[in-house]
C-alpha cells in the first residue's frame, strides 16, 4: 500500500456554472457564460448550463453523496453575478444566502470547503461595460466583490483560491475564442492575463491585511500540462522549457518571484505588459500554496523557421511566440476529451515546480478524466477512470516520496457536468448524472476512490 501522509488532504471539486443551474433565479445577473452558450454556434449541440445538474436545488443531496463517500474537503466556486448581478454594487441577499447554506450544509457534514472566487462566469455587464478583464479597472471591481466574499462567508472558509485557471481564461477566452467572451487575439490574452494576475494580487492583499483575524489560506489554481521533450536534442530540451514557463511560468513566476518569466519579456516583447515595482511587491509572495490542475502531457518540438500546424490540439493562440510544435506519442491512450494519458507526467511536472518555486506547498486543486460512461442496470462500470486516477495518484506518491510538499488532492470531478464548449458530452465525475431526470447515479470509481480516503493510499 502507497501511503500518504497523515494529513493529506482529499477532495473533489467542481464549479458554479457547471453545475448549479438556476440561470435566471436568486436574483442572479447574467455571466459571460450564459451569453456565450445562447450564441447559437458556439457550444455543442447548443447546449447550455441553464440547468446543468440543478445543484442550486440539490445541493443538500450532493453535499450527501460527499458524506456517503467520506470526502474530506469540498472545491467549489461562487458565480460573482450571484452576489452582485451585474459586478458592482451591493450584494445580493439570495445569493449570499445560497452558499452560505451550502457552506453550513459541508461543515454539518464535516466536509471543509475550498472556495474559488471565480470560474470563469464574469457578470456579463462588466464584459458590455467594461471590456471585462482588458480594464485596468477590474482588479478593484474584482476586489470589491472577493471583500463580500470574505466578509459573509469568511467565518467559515478558511481556504480560498482567488482564480480558476487564468491561463485558460486568457488563452481560450482572449487567444482562440472556443470559451467566452470568445476573443481572438494575440495580444488581449496576454492583456487580460495581466488584469487577472493583478486582481489576484489586490484580493490576496486585501484578505492578508482586512480579514487577517479570519486565519485563512488564500492562493490561485494554475493548470499545467506536462511539455516533455520530443527528442533528447538541446532544441527541443529547450522547447519543453520555453513551453512550460509560457504556460505555467506566465502565472507561477509573477506570483511567486515577482515577474513575468524571461523568456516571454524576450519573446512578447511591447505585447506583454509591464509590472511597476510596487505591482511585483504586491504580486511576489502572493499565495499561501500552490494549486495546480493538471490532466495530460505533450511533446515539445522545436519549430523555430518552421510553421507551426494549426490542426494538432494545443497549437493554436500564442504557439507562434514561443515557435513549440507540440504532439502526442501515437502509443499514448486518450481520454474521450482526446487528451493523453501519461501518468509520468504529472511526477515531473510536480517535480518542476518544486524546483522552479523553491519547495512550495502543493495543492492539486483538479485532476482527472473523462471517460465513456454508460449506465447498465443502474449501475456505471468505469474501470478507465479508476486505471486513470490510481495511476496519477501513484505518480504523486512517488513525487511525495522523493520529497515534493504535496498537500492534497482534488479530484475532478464530483459529478458529471456541464464541459463548457463541450455541453455534456464529456463526463469527468465520480456520480454520473441523468440531466434530463436529474438523478445521480454512483460510479464504481466514487466507491474507488471512497476506499483510497479511507485508507489514505492506494494499493
Ligand atoms: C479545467 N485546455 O478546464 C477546468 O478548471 C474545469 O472547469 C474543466 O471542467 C476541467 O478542466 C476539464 O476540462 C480546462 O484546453 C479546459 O487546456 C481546457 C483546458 C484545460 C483545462
Amino acid at each position: 500500500m502507497k501511503k500518504f501522509p497523515d494529513r493529506f488532504i482529499w477532495g473533489a471539486a467542481t464549479s458554479s456554472y457547471q453545475i448549479e443551474g438556476a440561470w435566471l433565479q436568486g436574483g442572479k445577473g447574467l455571466s459571460i457564460w450564459d451569453a456565450f452558450c445562447h450564441t447559437p454556434g458556439k457550444i455543442h449541440q447548443g447546449q447550455t448550463g441553464d440547468v446543468a445538474c440543478d445543484h442550486y436545488h440539490r445541493f443538500r443531496e450532493d453535499v450527501a453523496l460527499m458524506k456517503a463517500m467520506g470526502l474530506q474537503a469540498y472545491r467549489f466556486s461562487i458565480a460573482w453575478p450571484r452576489i452582485q448581478p451585474l459586478g458592482y454594487g451591493k450584494a445580493n441577499a439570495e445569493g449570499i444566502a445560497f452558499y452560505s447554506a451550502l457552506i453550513d450544509e459541508l461543515l454539518a457534514n464535516g466536509i471543509t470547503p475550498w472556495v474559488t472566487l471565480y470560474h470563469w462566469d464574469l457578470p456579463l455587464a462588466l464584459q458590455l461595460e467594461k471590456d471585462g478583464w482588458l480594464n485596468p479597472e477590474m482588479p478593484a471591481l474584482f476586489r470589491a466583490y472577493a471583500d463580500l466574499c470574505f466578509e459573509h462567508f469568511g467565518d467559515r472558509v478558511k481556504n480560498w483560491i482567488t482564480f480558476n485557471e487564468p491561463w485558460v481564461a486568457a488563452i481560450l477566452g482572449y487567444g482562440q475564442g472556443v470559451f467566452a467572451p470568445g476573443r481572438t487575439s494575440n495580444v488581449e490574452p496576454y492583456q487580460a492575463a495581466h488584469q487577472l494576475l493583478l486582481s489576484h494580487a489586490q484580493t490576496v492583499q486585501l484578505y492578508r491585511s482586512k480579514y487577517r483575524e479570519q486565519n485563512g489560506r488564500i492562493g490561485v489554481a494554475n493548470n499545467c500540462d506536462w511539455r516533455e521533450p520530443r527528442t533528447d536534442s538541446p532544441a527541443d530540451q529547450d522547447a519543453a522549457q520555453r513551453a512550460l514557463e509560457f504556460f505555467l511560468g506566465w502565472f507561477g513566476d509573477p506570483v511567486f518571484l515577482g515577474d513575468y518569466p524571461q523568456v516571454m519579456r524576450d519573446r512578447v516583447k511591447e505585447r506583454l505588459p509591464v509590472f511597476t515595482d510596487r505591482e511585483r511587491d504586491w504580486l511576489k509572495g502572493s499565495a499561501d500554496f500552490f494549486g495546480l490542475n493538471h490532466y495530460t502531457t505533450m511533446l515539445a518540438q522545436d519549430s523555430r523557421g518552421a510553421k507551426i500546424s494549426q490542426e494538432v490540439y494545443g497549437n493554436g493562440g500564442l504557439s507562434e511566440d514561443q515557435e513549440v510544435q507540440l504532439s502526442t506519442d501515437p502509443f499514448w491512450q486518450k481520454t474521450e476529451m482526446g487528451w493523453a494519458i501519461v501518468p509520468w507526467g504529472i511526477r515531473k511536472l510536480l517535480h518542476w515546480i518544486d524546483a522552479r518555486y523553491a519547495h512550495p506547498a502543493i495543492v492539486i486543486t483538479e485532476n482527472g478524466c473523462a471517460c465513456p460512461d454508460v449506465v447498465e442496470e443502474g449501475a456505471v462500470h468505469d474501470p478507465m477512470r479508476i486505471a486513470y486516477l490510481s495511476s496519477y495518484l501513484g505518480e504523486v506518491y512517488n513525487a511525495l516520496s522523493a520529497g515534493v510538499d504535496v498537500r492534497g488532492y482534488f479530484l475532478w470531478s464530483l459529478m458529471d457536468n456541464f464541459e463548457w464548449a463541450s455541453g455534456f458530452s464529456k463526463r469527468f465525475g465520480l456520480h454520473y448524472v441523468d440531466f434530463a431526470a436529474g438523478a445521480r447515479i454512483v460510479k464504481d470509481s466514487a466507491k474507488w476512490y471512497s476506499q483510497v480516503i479511507r485508507q489514505n493510499g492506494i494499493d
